[in-house]
């Protein structure tokens, strides 16, 4: 990074960080515009005391400065995020768009708008799984209607297992919450799940900060039971609930035994109509079985409630325990931790998706990723030599 952002960072003020390295602030402030270049050994010591931050690199190679916002693009990201903490619905659409874009100017206009963005715990992450059919968008569009009698705002974003050909994502779950996609005080967004983790949005933790902006305060995530996106979910949410069929007598049923060692609360779907008494049978099943898997995560009791998402019912127990949850989660000061614990989560990912895009674009057009491809094949040199080669180029030219 540049030395003049290093300090802004850091909030060193020029004058210090001169006294630090042993020259004049004079020749300090020239360093930092440009209008010299550092000796060898200044440069070093600079090297040394930011810890790499600032690399020799910096001073040698002017870079382009693409940070820098002209007056018309800081007024429309000024305007967009008035809007969106206006709960405009429009806004809040562009600002997911961008959010999901892989340009690199809508990636440097979404951390503008995101440098606005106030911590609000106020909210509920729900995350909500179960196999295909259990009725997760069903009992979101009903939980949801009731939750919005109660005054709250309801986001919903559920992710789909989109397939690549398409590269969208399915409209399915947006005409299957029709009440709820209608609704003023309700907001649906279907994510294209872009292959990746066996179908979470990459975006999803970005995408709540943006509802949670524009006033949303109990946010759905559904995804299905069947990959890897579950503990993706778990990681974004607040509290996580695994929705299951009344499978009467039948043992653990299509989803993966780990899932349910994620729940929070376990929901029996369906419990209506002739379907009541296998639901009572399964919540029964789970009950014992929760009893033997042993103390479950969190220091809190997990339990298996029914409802029918067709008819409303049972939504009365389930949002008290949600409520429980969290205000218990709250006192014990787990919520905040876990908040701020998948922040960094998030940052993680983040890191690695960057590098990754880095990388796949690299991969196609690079000569000198093509050369090493090329010395693979011909067996001049082995797997081992041209990772090693390619990460280190990486390190030196790319990152
Ligand atoms: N009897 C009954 N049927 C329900 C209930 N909830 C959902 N269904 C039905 O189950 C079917 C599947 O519901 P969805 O809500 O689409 O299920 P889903 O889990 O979101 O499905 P995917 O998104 O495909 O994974 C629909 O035909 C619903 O009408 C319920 O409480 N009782
Ligand atoms: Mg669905």
């Amino acid at each position: 990074m540049k030395l003049k952002e290093y300090l802004k960072l850091n909030k060193i003020s020029n004058k210090e960080f001169s006294k630090l390295i042993g020259i004049t602030p004079v020749s300090l402030s020239r360093y930092i515009s440009g209008e010299r270049i550092p000796e060898k050994e200044i440069v070093l010591k600079i090297f040394e005391f930011t810890h790499g931050s600032v690399s020799p690199d910096d001073f040698y190679f002017q870079k382009k400065n693409t940070q820098e916002f002209n007056s018309d693009q800081l007024t429309l990201i000024n305007q967009m995020s008035k809007q969106l903490k206006n709960g405009s619905k429009r806004a809040l659409a562009k600002t997911i768009t961008l959010v999901e874009s892989k340009l690199k100017k809508d990636k440097l206009l979404v951390q503008k708008i995101f440098e606005k963005f106030k911590v609000n715990n106020n909210t509920v992450r729900i995350g909500i799984t179960g196999v295909p059919g259990v009725g997760k968008s069903t009992f979101i569009e009903s939980l949801g209607l009731f939750l919005i009698q109660k005054s709250h705002k309801v986001a919903v974003l559920a992710i789909d297992p989109s397939s690549k050909e398409s590269g969208g994502s399915i409209l399915g779950d947006k005409t299957r919450m029709e009440k709820l996609s209608i609704n003023p005080l309700a907001f649906i967004r279907p994510s294209p799940s872009d292959g990746h983790l066996g179908g979470v949005a990459k975006k999803t933790h970005e995408s709540i900060l943006c509802l949670e902006e524009a006033g949303y305060d109990i946010i759905f995530v559904e995804t299905m039971g069947v990959g890897q996106a579950e503990t993706a979910v778990y990681d974004m949410v607040d509290i996580f609930l695994v929705l299951l069929l009344p499978s009467g007598g039948d043992e653990l049923q299509g989803i993966k035994k780990g899932i349910i060692e994620l729940a929070d609360l376990i929901i029996v779907n369906k419990a209506d109509n002739d379907l009541k008494k296998a639901a009572e049978i399964t919540q029964r099943e789970y009950r014992n079985a929760i009893q033997i898997t042993g103390k479950p995560r969190k220091d809190h009791e997990i339990d298996v409630l029914m409802c029918s998402s067709l008819k409303s019912e049972g939504f009365n127990e389930i949002w008290d325990f949600v409520l429980n949850f969290v205000n218990k989660q709250k006192k014990n000061k787990k919520f905040y931790e876990n908040r701020e614990s998948q922040k960094t989560k998030w940052m993680w990912n983040s890191v690695s998706n960057n590098v990754n895009e880095i990388i796949s674009n690299e991969i196609v057009r690079n000569k000198f990723i093509l050369k090493i491809k090329e010395k693979v094949k011909n067996k001049n040199i082995n797997i081992f030599q041209a990772s090693e080669l390619i990460i280190d180029y990486f390190i030196k030219n790319k990152f």
